[in-house]
Formats: C-alpha cells, sequence, structure tokens
C-alpha cells in the first residue's frame, strides 16, 4: 500500500470520548474497530512503544472495543446461548474471556465478558457485529432481554506501573482487584467500573468509562479523566499507546478477522480450554462443536520465529511453506521482536506440521524464503 493515502473520515467511523485528547497527543494513524476509531500509532515507533510498554505505564484510547448490553430475565440464557464457556458459576464482578460461534462452530468473535448482576452483562467486542446476532438470536428465541450498546467507553492504562499511578488517583483498593475482575469506583460524583485486565501481557487496567455527553466545570468528562491520568502519570513516565503489535504477538494474543475468522472454530485458536463444559449446557453450535471434537481438527494457531532482515509490521499475510514447499499456513500478524531479535508470527498451521520445533519457511514481501521454526505460545519470555 502506498503510504500517503489518507482514510476519509465520516460519522460512519465513529469518535471517541478520547479522540480529540489522542490528536492532542499526535497520533499519526487510525485504524477502525467496530465502526470506531483506534489509534495505531504516535510519535514513536512500535519498537520504542513496546520497550516503552515494558517498562513504563501507557494510555490506549479503546473504546472500540464496544460493549454489547443484554439484560432482563432471560439475560444469562441468551448469553449462554451464545458461547461453549459455561457462566453457571460466573459470580458477579467477573470477566470471561468467551468464543462465541456459529452454528458450524465458527468463531463470530471472541470478547471479554462482565457480569455485572444476575441479569444484567456487557459483552466487550471484537470487531464483529454482536450486537446484531444477539438481537437476531433473542427475537428468534423469544427471549425476554434488551439489547443496547450502552454510552461505554474502554480506556486502558496497561505497563508494570500501571497500579501505582491508577491507586494515585483512585486509592488503595485498586490493588484488590485481581486479573479478570472489577470493582466499582467514585470518578468525581459518577460511578466507574474498573477492571484489571488489557490487551497485552504486561499488567494493567481497562476503565469502562461512561459518560461522553456529560460535563465536570464545564469540560467534557471523558477528556477529565484523561487529563487526570496524564497529569498524575508524568511522574510514571506515560505515554500514548495503542496495542502493541509486537507485545501482542509474544503474548498469544489472537485479534479478530486478522488471525481468525468465522472459517476457524475455537479449538483451531487454542480456546479448547474454554470449551471443556460445553457437555452441560445448550448454546449455539454444540453440534458441530462435538462433530469436530471427535473428529480432531486440521489446523491450529501456533508461534513462529523466523530469520532475516527485521520485518516490518504485517499488511498482508505472509506464506509459510513445509521444508518440501507445500504451504501450510499463513502469517497474518507478524513483526521483528527487538527481545528476542528474530521476526515472529502467529498462524494457523496444518496439523503434520504444528509441532513445536517443527522447521518451515517464511515468504517475506521481498519474495525471499526465511527459515523458521514453530514455537511455544506465548512466546518464550
Ligand atoms: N479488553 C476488553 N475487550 C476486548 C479486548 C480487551 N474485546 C476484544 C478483544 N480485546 C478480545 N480479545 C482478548 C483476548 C485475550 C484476552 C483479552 C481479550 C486476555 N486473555 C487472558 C489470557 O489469554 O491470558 C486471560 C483470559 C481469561 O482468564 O479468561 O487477556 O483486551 N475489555
Amino acid at each position: 500500500m502506498k503510504k500517503n493515502i489518507k482514510l476519509n473520515m465520516s460519522r460512519r467511523i465513529r469518535r471517541t470520548p478520547f479522540t480529540n485528547k489522542v490528536e492532542q497527543c499526535g497520533v499519526s494513524d487510525f485504524t477502525v474497530v467496530n465502526h470506531m476509531l483506534l489509534p495505531k500509532g504516535f510519535k514513536k515507533s512500535v519498537e520504542e512503544d513496546y520497550w516503552h510498554l515494558n517498562e513504563h505505564v501507557q494510555i490506549w484510547d479503546v473504546s472500540c472495543q464496544r460493549q454489547v448490553q443484554i439484560s432482563g430475565p432471560d439475560a444469562q440464557k441468551l448469553v449462554q446461548k451464545m458461547t461453549p464457556r459455561s457462566i453457571k458459576n460466573m459470580a458477579t464482578g467477573k470477566c470471561f474471556y468467551i468464543p462465541i460461534i456459529d452454528e458450524n462452530a465458527g468463531m463470530i468473535n471472541d470478547p471479554v465478558l462482565l457480569k455485572l448482576d444476575d441479569d444484567m452483562f456487557w459483552i466487550s467486542i471484537a470487531d464483529s457485529d454482536i450486537l446484531l446476532w444477539a438481537k437476531g438470536l433473542a427475537l428468534g428465541s423469544n427471549f425476554d432481554v434488551n439489547i443496547v450498546e450502552p454510552d461505554v467507553y474502554p480506556l486502558a492504562v496497561q505497563g508494570p506501573k500501571s497500579e501505582a499511578l491508577m491507586v494515585s488517583i483512585f486509592g488503595e483498593d485498586i490493588k484488590k482487584i485481581k486479573f479478570f475482575n472489577f470493582k466499582i469506583f467514585d470518578f468525581l460524583g459518577t460511578k466507574q467500573i474498573i477492571a484489571r485486565s488489557g490487551y497485552s501481557r504486561q499488567d494493567g487496567f481497562e476503565i469502562y468509562f461512561k459518560g461522553f455527553e456529560e460535563h465536570f466545570n464545564g469540560v467534557e468528562l471523558g477528556e477529565k479523566l484523561w487529563d487526570i491520568i496524564w497529569k498524575a502519570g508524568q511522574k510514571f513516565n506515560i505515554s500514548p499507546g495503542c496495542p502493541n503489535l509486537i507485545d501482542r504477538i509474544e503474548a498469544g494474543l489472537l485479534s479478530y478477522g486478522n488471525d481468525f475468522t468465522k472459517e476457524n472454530n475455537p479449538l483451531e485458536c487454542n480456546l479448547e480450554k474454554y470449551c471443556s463444559e460445553c457437555e452441560n449446557h445448550e448454546f449455539i453450535g454444540r453440534e458441530a462443536l462435538k462433530k469436530i471434537k471427535l473428529e480432531g481438527i486440521k489446523q491450529k494457531m501456533r508461534g513462529i520465529l523466523f530469520e532475516g532482515e527485521p520485518c516490518l509490521a504485517t499488511g498482508k499475510p505472509l506464506s509459510v511453506y513445509s521444508e518440501k514447499n507445500k504451504k501450510i499456513g499463513q502469517i497474518a500478524s507478524g513483526i521483528y521482536s527487538p527481545r528476542l531479535k528474530k521476526n515472529i508470527g502467529l498462524s494457523m498451521i496444518l496439523k503434520d506440521y504444528w509441532d513445536i520445533g517443527q522447521k518451515l519457511n517464511v515468504e517475506t514481501y521481498d519474495g525471499k524464503k526465511r527459515k523458521g521454526i514453530i514455537t511455544t505460545l506465548p512466546f518464550p519470555k
């Protein structure tokens, strides 16, 4: 792709409560997720951002992690129908990473589910229109539920200094939030949900900011939140950031639409641990998933380390070949890791080739085939 082509902005590409701030911080690129802007970079390179994220703290506008709010008497029933992961024993205040599958057991999203109450859930989605899927299911099943996209815009604070920073703003109770749990905190007279989670392998928090239209002393509430974090973050060397490709690949965190699509089932995506109790409840795709389990899968998501000059972030996928030149996969997310001093990538790999240590070749944009090897996910520390 040519470098200087611009994306035309319009109302369909939604701004967030933090977009003004992100622009003031010198954002250089955006992408669009769930019809909303997601910053992709600031002044620094992906590598510089990676080191910074590993050592300090960053503020990320991840508002595009839209919430699908399902409430009402049949809320639990509907959510359970959407996923093989059992939510029977899910407590209020918990977050669950869940596969959402269709009738063929194809992945249609991999969101984080939050249980706000027995009859109230948020599905914090990856890039596909789950609101419509949920509404269709509710109509078809005559469920007594209300489904909306609420006024909620996640703002992430990620990195090893995130706890100290969050404590300095919200108090010591921040320390009591365990991984994949949330608590409610007071912010300038409003109630805000804060979870210990995030799309990185560092410690971090996600503030599910509510109040796009609200103001405090004439300033938009979202901008006030950003300013307060920014100011308190100065002594922790805060910088603006976004999900970091190097960190995400090393962590083995998958990106829906890139690394996998509805052509893939959850077992191929290494999500079998969320499908283990699926005998005990009804959900869409149950029969298909059962059949796939019985027959076994043909490919699986793997980490790949490969040689050669440092690779830039993949735009188009890189083909992966066996030593005998058979196509065995494609790397949709790949880049150079300055820590591992090798190129890294994520790819579905055919069964005969997916063992750790398997040798292979990766074809880069220059047409060269580079030597590679299958490794564990997450990548070795
Ligand atoms: N945060 C929130 N919503 C999201 C994402 C997020 N929605 C879209 C996308 N990211 C969903 N994808 C993931 C993938 C993995 C994880 C989080 C979101 C993750 N998984 C942990 C792991 O794999 O170690 C633990 C999962 C668990 O214990 O249940 O962190 O980032 N709000």
